[in-house]
């Protein structure tokens, strides 16, 4: 996103707050049956289709050629993505849900802002409010960046290290690319009174309340600081053109680039601002790394996500003995994919990726490809790995960590010729 920060009017002023905002009847109701029309298409079509047994709490289908299922949250199957463009289609796109995908309208559902950090600091009971169709009328913004769960690759700490984690146990399925449209939240926060004292936001989603071991942690919210939503956060609308789907946090997420999914708050219901540091247990009991060498309360928040590739196969692809060409994805928290190398003998040789994006996006993922003709039949171990930017790359084996976040190691991924 380009930044168009300092050209705004001064949105402090009270009056020029209210002109911008307030939207004339005949607009509003252009907007709103607008957004309507959108909505029974995309929502209802969801609904429609699903299945009476859908997964626990996930509205899309999740037909078993496309998804891994893990409880409450859906994991894609990375060959799901062959034959793909640069975006993950929302049908395929992972689910991650604390709870259950919540059906929330889009014509009485308001955005609250409040706190210490706002001029006036507004009370949760009398916040500053947005409607669906006052976000639609601000500038619009879009960009192209992946989502990624913290937990994305915690299945291999098990499966390749032979460590006990907690937690889902993701492959690689746990991410996306989507082309998200909305408006910065930089706007926003702006045009509710943003102050020089706001050190850190607050959003909460609108799904039920999230029960671990019997205890009641509240809504799903988690601190993002100031610097942060300043820079290029989105409160999104859309989601590959189309209206955001319930799954994906309909009608209104956040979307914050490179950082790890659980940013990205879904079914957005209000965002606290405060002149002082925010502490929530997804914060403070999760998303940080626990364990050897690390303090007891655990390293700092986790933000940005590490280096990982996958190739666009079934695990366990059985494949004919002739030539193939394997492709696959690579991404960073840190920036744009460099180099990608592939061995197809477990590890002992490497040879670079031909990378097919030569302009890779910093916020997406690189496609690649391999030519590969395996000469005799039996069962290999095919390897990629990559290194950003800033020179990160991916090790052998994962530093351990209790809750399995960011696996960032090689993944051996196997494959039988026959
Ligand atoms: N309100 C709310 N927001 C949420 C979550 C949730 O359970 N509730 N899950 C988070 C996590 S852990 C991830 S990885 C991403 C997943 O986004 P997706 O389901 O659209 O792929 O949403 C995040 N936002
Ligand atoms: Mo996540």
């Amino acid at each position: 996103m380009r930044s168009g920060y300092r050209k705004d009017p001064d949105l402090t002023d009270e009056a020029t707050y209210e002109g911008v905002r307030s939207l004339s009847r005949r607009g509003l109701l252009r907007l709103t049956a607008g957004a309507g029309a959108g909505l029974a298409a995309g929502a209802g079509g969801a609904l429609a289709a699903a299945p009476a047994e859908a997964a626990a709490g996930i509205v899309k289908p999740l037909p078993p050629e496309l998804f891994i299922e893990h409880g409450t949250n859906a994991e894609m199957r990375w060959e799901a993505m062959r034959g793909q463009g640069l975006l993950t289609p929302a049908d395929r796109f992972f689910v991650r849900n604390h709870v259950a995908t919540p059906l929330i309208d889009a014509r009485t559902w308001r955005l609250k802002l409040w706190g210490s950090g706002l001029r006036g600091a507004p009370t949760e009971e009398r916040p500053v409010e947005f409607s669906y169709a006052d976000l639609l009328r601000l500038r619009a913004e879009t960009i192209t960046a992946f989502i990624e769960c913290t937990g994305n690759g915690r299945g291999f700490y098990t499966a390749q290290q032979g460590q006990a984690v907690s937690g889902t146990p993701w492959r690689l399925g746990g991410v996306g690319v989507a082309r998200w449209r909305g408006v910065r939240l930089s706007t926003v926060l702006r045009l509710a009174g943003l102050t020089r004292e706001a050190v850190d936001i607050l959003p909460r989603g609108l799904d039920a309340e999230y029960v671990d071991k019997g205890e009641n942690l509240g809504r799903v919210r988690r601190p993002l600081p100031v610097a942060k939503a300043m820079k290029d956060v989105l409160l999104a609308y859309e989601m590959n053109g189309a209206p955001l789907p319930p799954d994906h946090g309909h009608p209104v997420r956040l979307v914050v680039p490179s950082w790890t999914g659980i940013a990205s708050i879904k079914w957005l219901g209000d965002v606290q601002v405060a002149a002082e540091p925010l502490f929530s247990p997804w914060n403070t009991r999760f998303y940080r790394l626990f364990g050897p060498g690390h303090p007891e309360e655990g390293s700092a928040p986790l933000t940005r996500t590490n280096v990982k590739s996958a190739f666009e196969l079934p695990w366990d692809a059985p494949l004919p003995a002739r030539a193939h060409v394997l492709r696959g994805r690579s991404w960073s928290g840190s920036g744009r994919i460099r180099r990608t190398e592939v061995s197809v003998d477990g590890g002992a040789t490497w040879r670079p990726a031909r990378i097919l994006d030569r302009h890779p996006n910093p916020r997406g993922w690189v496609r690649w490809e391999f030519p590969w003709t395996p000469r005799t039949a039996g069962r290999y171990e095919l390897l990629a790995r990559s290194t950003d930017e800033t020179g990160a790359s991916q090790p052998a084996t994962a530093p351990y960590n209790t809750l399995g976040y960011l696996f960032g190691a090689v993944v051996r991924h196997p494959v039988t010729i026959a």
